[in-house]
Formats: structure tokens, sequence, C-alpha cells
């Protein structure tokens, strides 16, 4: 389905009256409004094509109407969220789930829908049908080195699909690691994969970046060979300059202060990007900000200072996607909600006074600290958002469009009611 422009223009149209009373409002509170503007103008999240189906748990998967069920689907699934919001603009793609079967049309896609391709995944955490050597005990850190030269072959493989694509770095997540205690040398598991991913390293292309992702447990539950932002940067650090740490949020243990991560990685420059959700728990792929919006402020509260810090371009020097799945709800409502929760939390942090923050901080004044931070947090700055959206030709209300224009109906009489998005 391409979504014909006129048909949010009109939507828009009728919303038009009120959300420039609530602007208007806003834009005369805040001081850099234009500057701001153009940045969550510019700002764009890869949508992950494995968020696109619903998900599932491994008790069970209530498969959804109207999935994508090929690549080429995928893509304009996310072209579709990508013209609702013009903030979905990339399409992040897992090897094997993903594999194009012809670049040039793929590619020729992508770019009539205004998308560009982000990061691509490998897969060692999964024996998939026809593969010699089992991942069972692990991929780059195995004990035999068959198993090891199997799983850096296929992370080069996953390179030159990319290449063909025009992506620029490679996420490397090893769900690689130990059971229980005895199981596993640490130190020859922690070498191996240094070595393998050394090799994995040497074949990535001079313009080529490679995002290392921690994780704390699962599927592995007493140790994980990269299990966190210390171990990952550890690797990075010895990889290289073309090395650093992906930052997934529901990666943590219980009550990690995310936010210092990320600005301690940042300082060091070793900070990749990110793997945007939510968890309750861990690593339950929920609706970014659903469950801890104040931490996802706060987050980007570091992200913009230590960005500007270093005078790097919010934009582009950093890897920013989405991870996420969903059991209960439409993909496509739930991805639209992340995008939304991300873009607010990035407006929130643009409009810190750092100054004053600043100033409360060399001072000792912790009270005045935390009220700069609240006060920008408690401001509604939704209509910021909206006004980025219009000014950039999409939906003032994404959501509200889906739903009223009942777009998923359109892609079930499309699709069928019977799809399953392939790869999940
Ligand atoms: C693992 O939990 C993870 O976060 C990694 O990023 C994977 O690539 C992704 O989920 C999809 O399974
Ligand atoms: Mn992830
Ligand atoms: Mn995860």
């Amino acid at each position: 389905m391409i979504l014909d422009k006129n048909r949010i223009a009109e939507f828009n149209g009728l919303h038009a009256a009120s959300h420039k009373r609530k602007f208007d409002f806003l834009a005369s509170e805040i001081n850099n409004v234009e500057d701001v503007l153009q940045k969550l103008i510019d700002f764009q999240v890869a949508i992950p094509s494995w968020a696109l189906g619903t998900g599932g748990t491994r008790f069970g998967r209530f498969a959804g109407a109207g999935e994508p069920g090929s690549l080429e689907q995928k893509l304009e699934d996310v072209g579709l969220l990508h013209a609702l919001n013009q903030s979905s603009g990339a399409i992040s793609l897992h090897i094997p789930w993903d594999i194009p079967e012809n670049y040039a049309a793929i590619k020729a896609q992508a770019a009539q829908l205004g998308l560009q391709f982000d990061a691509v995944n490998s897969n060692t955490f999964q024996d998939q049908k026809d593969q010699e050597l089992s991942y069972k005990f692990g991929s780059l850190q195995h004990v035999n080195k068959a198993v090891r030269k199997q799983a850096i072959e296929h992370n080069i493989e996953v390179i030159k699909h990319g290449v063909e694509l025009g992506s620029k770095s490679l996420t490397v997540w090893l769900s690689d690691g130990s059971c229980f205690p005895g199981q596993l040398n640490f130190r020859k598991a922690f070498q191996n994969t240094l070595e393998s991913l050394q090799e994995i390293y040497a074949a990535l292309p001079e313009d080529w970046k490679v995002f290392v992702e921690y994780k704390a447990f699962e599927p592995n539950f007493y140790s994980m060979t990269v299990g966190d932002w210390g171990q990952s940067l550890l690797y990075a650090t010895k990889l290289g300059p073309k090395a650093s740490t992906l930052v997934d949020l529901g990666h943590h243990l219980p009550n990690a202060n995310i936010e210092q991560i990320v600005s301690l990685l940042l300082m060091e420059g070793k900070l990749a990007g990110f793997h945007f959700n939510d968890s309750k728990y861990g690593d339950d792929d929920l609706t970014v900000g659903s469950i801890k919006p104040y931490q996802l402020f706060l987050i980007f509260n570091e992200l913009v200072e230590g960005m500007d810090a270093r005078g790097m371009n919010h934009a582009t020097d950093l890897g920013w996607m989405i991870d996420a799945s969903h059991n209960v709800k439409d993909p496509l409502e739930d991805l639209l909600q992340s995008v939304e929760a991300i873009m607010l939390a990035y407006a929130q942090a643009l409009t810190v006074d750092r100054v004053k923050l600043n100033a409360a901080q060399d001072a000792n004044d912790v009270v005045a600290a935390q009220e700069i931070l609240q006060n920008t947090f408690r401001t509604d700055l939704r209509p910021l958002v909206a006004e980025a959206r219009l000014r950039s030709g999409a939906a003032l209300y994404p959501l509200q469009f889906f739903r009223e224009q009942q777009l998923r109906a359109e892609l079930v009489k499309e699709r069928g009611t019977k799809t399953i998005a392939t790869g999940l």
C-alpha cells in the first residue's frame, strides 16, 4: 500500500486550527524553537524488520492479519510508517530472516519509499535448516574451531549483503554464554570470541562499523560472554576504532543506571547507538516509553549533552534503532507509539535549560537541578513533535490517522487474514 499524500493533507487540515493554538502557546515558552524543530525533523529511527509481525513467546504466538509475508511487504510497512511520521526512514535487516533475492529491485523499492538500509544484523543464536554445525553451545566463543569458523563466515556473509544494500554497519548480538557454573572457561570463551570478532572486523569495508551488543541474560542464564557494557567495551576497545558498544535498553539487570552508562560510553567515543524498547523485568521488548518514560528522557538528556560536548551530529553520528516485538498489539500501531515516545524524549532533552542545569550542578544545588529536569519532563511537548511532523509532510497524529483510516483493514484486504510475517 502506498499512501496518497492528499489523505494526510486532508487529515491535517481537519486538525490544523486546534494544533496551531497548542503549538503557538508552547512555542512562546521555548527559546530556540526553530532549532529544536529542525533537529526533530532530521531525526530518523530505524525500524527492525523483525518487529513488523506479531511476536510471540515460547508459550505461543497469536498471529495478526495482514502481516507482511515477504521482505518487499516489510519494506512497504516501513514505508507506510515513514509516510505517517517522516521519522522512520530506515530499516534494519536480520540475516538470514530477510535475505534479498534481487538487490537492485529491493534498493529501488526502498528508494521509492524514501528508506535507507540501516545496520545489518547477523544471527548465530539459532540453527538454520541445512546448517552443518550447531550453535547450541555458542558460536564465536565455541570450543570447536570449526563452529567458530562457521559463525565468522556467516557474519562476513551478512556484511556482503549489507554492502549490496548500502548499509554501513554490522550489529553482532551473541547469545553465547553458559547456563551452569563450570560449563565454561570464561577466559577461553572471551579469547575465542575476541579472536572471532577480530576476523569479522578484518572483513569490514573501509567505511563500515561493527556494533557489539551486550545482554545480561537469556538465552544463557548463568553467564553471557558479552554480558554488560564493560565486556562489550573491552571487545570494542581491543578491536579498534570501527568497533563500538550498542546499548539495547532491555539488556540490563534491573535498576541499572543506563543514562550513566550512555554518558560514559559517549565520552569515550565508543557508543554505537541504541536498540530502543522498554521493559518491566528484562528484555520484555515492550513499546518504547511505556514503562519508564522518565528513564528514556534521562538517557536522551545525557545523549544531547554528550553529543553537543563532542560536536556530534545528533541525526547521523549514532545508530538509532527500535528493537521490539509485541505479543498483543498491532505491530504497526506499536511502532508508531515507539517512535512517538522517542521523539518526545528527544524533544524534552533538547529543551532542557543547560545553562541553568550546569549552574545548579556547579553550585551543588541538588533541588534546582532536579526541578530543571522535572519541569522539562512534565511539560507537554507533544504539539512540538506534531509541528515537526506537519512541516515534514507527515500526519499530525499518525496513530489516530492509522486507526481512523483503517489502514490495517486495507492491508488485510491486500494480504489476507492468515499471514505470518517471515523470520520470527
Ligand atoms: C536479543 O535479545 C536482541 O535484542 C538482539 O538485538 C537480536 O538481534 C534481536 O533481539 C532480535 O532477536
Ligand atoms: Mn537488541
Ligand atoms: Mn533483546
